[in-house]
Parts: C-alpha cells; sequence; structure tokens
C-alpha cells in the first residue's frame, strides 16, 4: 500500500468513507479560495464529525507523514485554509461539526462547535434578544473557528472589539492528538497563561480549534444610521473626532468609502449612492438601549455641514434605508471583484498617522504602478484601510507589495490588519516583522508543533514549520 491509500483507509476508519473525498469534483470546493486566486492539490479533505474524530485524523496524519490544512466556512481572503500543490496536505474540514451547544441569555455567552456558521450563531443569539457582534460580508459562510482562526475583525470592531475579545473560551486539538479543554464561561479568569490568545488569530498552525465560548451583549434597542459624503480625508477624521466626542461609546460602526469605491459599486453591483459625492464617504452607525440617538446624529451632521467638513449627508429614515445604505458597503468587494483581479493590503496605521500614509502610499505606488486604480475603503475607526489596488496585466504585483508595505512601515502600521497573513502576506511580514516578533512566532511553532504538521506555509514559511509533506 502507498502512503496514501494508507492513509485513505486509516481516515475512513475514523470519520466513515463517505466523509473522506478525493475525486477531483469533491475536493474542488475546498481547494480553491473564495477569490478563486489560488488552488492547491490536496491528498484528500476529511469531514470529521466529532471532537475525538478531528483528533483521530490528527494522529493518523502525523504517523503516515502528511500535513494537515484545517477549514472553515473558506471565506478567507489571504488563502490561509488552502493546501499548497503538493498533494501531502489533508484538508480537515470542519464544515459537520456545527452544533450550538449552549445558549445562556443571562451569563450572556454561547457555546459552538466550530464549523457553526458565523451567521446562525448570530440568529441563535438573536432569538434570545443577544447578539454576537462580530458583522462581517461573509457571514452566511464563514464559520466560528475560521473567524477565530483569523482573529476576524469587520463592522463593529470599533465598538465591541476583534474576534479575541468576544472569545471566553476553546477546545483545541493539538498537533499531538491531544485536546485542550478550555470552554469556560469566565468574564474573568487569570489562572495561569491564558492560552486561548495563543490559538486565536494563529490561522491553524498551532491547533486547530473544535468549538468556542463567545461573549454575547444585548441587542441595542436603538439605532441610527447615516451615510455622507466628505470633502477630505482631514476632514473624515475631523469628523470622527466630533462623532467619538457628540455619540461617545453609543459609536457602532464609522466606515470610510472612497468615492471611487462607490463608482465601482454603482457601475459593478448596480447600486446607487443616494447622497453626492465628496472625495471620501462615510457610513456612520449608533446603536443604543438608550434613545435619542436620531437626534445626536443629526447634531453631528449638522455641525460637519457648518464647519465645511460634510458635502452632502442622509439620515435613514427606516430600517429599508439603513439597509440600502449598509448594502452599499457590503458590495464593496464583490464589485471590485466583478472588475476583474486585484491586489489586497489590509493595513492599519495611527489613525493620526491615515493621511501621511495615503500620500506617501500613491507616491511609492507611482514609481511602480503609475496611473494604477484604487480601491480604498475600511474601518476608519479603527484605523484599518483596504488599501485595494486593481490590477492591470503589466503590474509587478511583488513590487506593488513591498511599496505599499514600506511605506505602511514607516507609518508604524501592521500589514495585516484583520484577514491574517495566511500564505499571500507571508514573505511580506518576513521580510518587515521586528525580529522579536519572528522569534517569538517561532518558538510558539516549535513548542506546540514541532514537527510543522499544522498549516505549513502559513504565517512562517514551511522551512520554519519544518513541514514533512512530501
Ligand atoms: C471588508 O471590510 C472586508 O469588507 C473585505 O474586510 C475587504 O475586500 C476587502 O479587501
Ligand atoms: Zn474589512
Amino acid at each position: 500500500m502507498t502512503d496514501r491509500s494508507q492513509l485513505l483507509s486509516a481516515l475512513a476508519d475514523v470519520v466513515g468513507g463517505r466523509y473522506v473525498l478525493t475525486s477531483n469534483e469533491d475536493v474542488a470546493p475546498y481547494a480553491t479560495d473564495w477569490k478563486r486566486s489560488s488552488t492547491g492539490v490536496p491528498a484528500c479533505v476529511v469531514r470529521p464529525a466529532s471532537t475525538s474524530e478531528v483528533a483521530g485524523v490528527v494522529r493518523h496524519c502525523r504517523e503516515l507523514g502528511f500535513t494537515i490544512v484545517p477549514q472553515g466556512g473558506n471565506s478567507g481572503l489571504a488563502a490561509g485554509a488552502i493546501p499548497d500543490s503538493s498533494a501531502g496536505q489533508v484538508v480537515l474540514s470542519l464544515n459537520r461539526m456545527r452544533a450550538i451547544r449552549s445558549l445562556d441569555p443571562v451569563g450572556m455567552t454561547i457555546e459552538v462547535e466550530a464549523g457553526a456558521i458565523l451567521q446562525t450563531v448570530r440568529e441563535n443569539a438573536s432569538e434570545v434578544g443577544r447578539m454576537l457582534p462580530i458583522a462581517i460580508a461573509a457571514e452566511g459562510s464563514a464559520t466560528i473557528g475560521g473567524v477565530i482562526a483569523t482573529n476576524a475583525g469587520g463592522l463593529n470592531v470599533l465598538r465591541y472589539g476583534m474576534t479575541r475579545d468576544l472569545t471566553l473560551g476553546l477546545e483545541v486539538v493539538l498537533a499531538d492528538g491531544s485536546v485542550a479543554s478550555g470552554l469556560r464561561h469566565l468574564r474573568k479568569d487569570n489562572a495561569g497563561y491564558d492560552w486561548k490568545q495563543w490559538f486565536i488569530g494563529s490561522e491553524g498552525t498551532l491547533g486547530i480549534v473544535t468549538a468556542a465560548v463567545m461573549r454575547l451583549v444585548t441587542v441595542p434597542r436603538h439605532s441610527v444610521t447615516t451615510l455622507l459624503s466628505v470633502t477630505n480625508l482631514d476632514a473624515a477624521i475631523s469628523l470622527f473626532e466630533l462623532t467619538q466626542q457628540d455619540i461617545g461609546e453609543a459609536l457602532s460602526a464609522f466606515e470610510l468609502i472612497s468615492a471611487q469605491s462607490i463608482d465601482l459599486i454603482e457601475r459593478y453591483a448596480q447600486l446607487k449612492s443616494p447622497i453626492a459625492a465628496g472625495e471620501w464617504f462615510i457610513l456612520l452607525e449608533a446603536t443604543s438601549s438608550l434613545s435619542g440617538l436620531r437626534d445626536a446624529a443629526e447634531a453631528v451632521l449638522a455641525a460637519g455641514f457648518e464647519i465645511g467638513w460634510v458635502v452632502d449627508g442622509v439620515v435613514a429614515e427606516s430600517d429599508m434605508q439603513a439597509r440600502q445604505i449598509w448594502a452599499l458597503r457590503e458590495h464593496v468587494t464583490e464589485a471590485e471583484a466583478r472588475r476583474g483581479s486585484s491586489l489586497k493590503h489590509d493595513i492599519s496605521v495611527p489613525l493620526t498617522r491615515m493621511g501621511a500614509f495615503l500620500a506617501d502610499a500613491e507616491a511609492a505606488l507611482e514609481t511602480v504602478a503609475p496611473g494604477a486604480g484604487l480601491n480604498l475603503f475600511g474601518h476608519l475607526g479603527d484605523g484599518n484601510l483596504h488599501y485595494n489596488v486593481l490590477l492591470e496585466p503589466d503590474h509587478d504585483q511583488q513590487a506593488i507589495n513591498r511599496v505599499v508595505h514600506d511605506v505602511v512601515v514607516k507609518h508604524g502600521g501592521s500589514i495585516s490588519a484583520e484577514h491574517g497573513l495566511g500564505q499571500y502576506r507571508v514573505d511580506e511580514w518576513l521580510r518587515v516583522a521586528p525580529d522579536a516578533d519572528l522569534r517569538l512566532a517561532s518558538t510558539l511553532k516549535t513548542a506546540l508543533d514541532p514537527d510543522g504538521l499544522l498549516n505549513p506555509g502559513k504565517i512562517l514559511p514551511s522551512k520554519l514549520s519544518h513541514s514533512k509533506a512530501i
């Protein structure tokens, strides 16, 4: 028997033959990423139904020298859950582990298996008046495991933090096939190291998340959604400052959308902005259990007009209008993809450096891709910009990445704000990361996965993770 046929029969013993996928047709959806820009060739796809089955799969892969690529909803933007083309990697899909194990509206927690779809978890919570405030456009396909593995951000980070801030407990299958159980429903727990943090954002390179306890919040009774256009970035930042001052903790989203992005949406997503354009658009949302938000939003808008920051604006009159405004924001990525290929940069800089970053990035880009089209949008309140370059056939992607990321580093920013490094940004991270970051990453990897069994080539290059892949 070849190694592969031995593997297939061992995995079939663990999960049942029909859950070990091998035909090209069956593995195809697991082998290509959402953007269709990365395709691998897995040894097989295995779909365990329980934590002990995941552990069994890990043990067999380890014994037979196959590495593992954990995968959730396959909606990531950095190809972090896609195998390489060696045919030596097993895609371990969590998509059969979808149970909502418990929901506690008083303690405000929900315990779910890793393959539960984010939207389903949110719906379950909202049935009891609670909310899991992780708002991303891919919520219909993203899984809790994937959201945790990438420490996903999204539209409400400003108010509720990243996934890390909303994760109370984890169950993780480690590289030696043992299970670390830490499904605690506690807000306070300083007993020893907070080891769950090692796995959040580790993109499946340190362990496989099989279940999680997430923190919930109450569903706010009132909300106000506003779309406005502003003259320039300084005006947007000043308006953010004013909004924080006047709306404070009720501010739940402060999204920035460039006029070019609105153009793309109008052209490729057939949606129309209800207001006149400025250089930038802002989607501002405030939510609260207390009333009075609408007055506060209108006052901010009026002040913005008076000072001359705001060009045009609308406060949604109904839920339907609010949804229409949000639809504009939620279609940016899709419109960009429909136009053609693009090179994404998921960057963050301190808010006070955003203007300088943009000016420097534009000048730097001009040296390697003169006249390149841009799709700039993001989460201004978090200092997180999606600096996406619309690719043309003659563009040198590596050169573009380098100049953009150099400017990010110059301004004290991060080259991976909320999507993860995946495989797309590994080289760039190695190029720009501080020594301490790389040394500690490699120490952690060596301690938890000394043989490089888990997701080699993601975050760290395969050679640092000692891949045994054939
Ligand atoms: C968003 O903010 C997502 O909508 C996707 O993070 C960003 O498409 C992108 O670059
Ligand atoms: Zn984003």
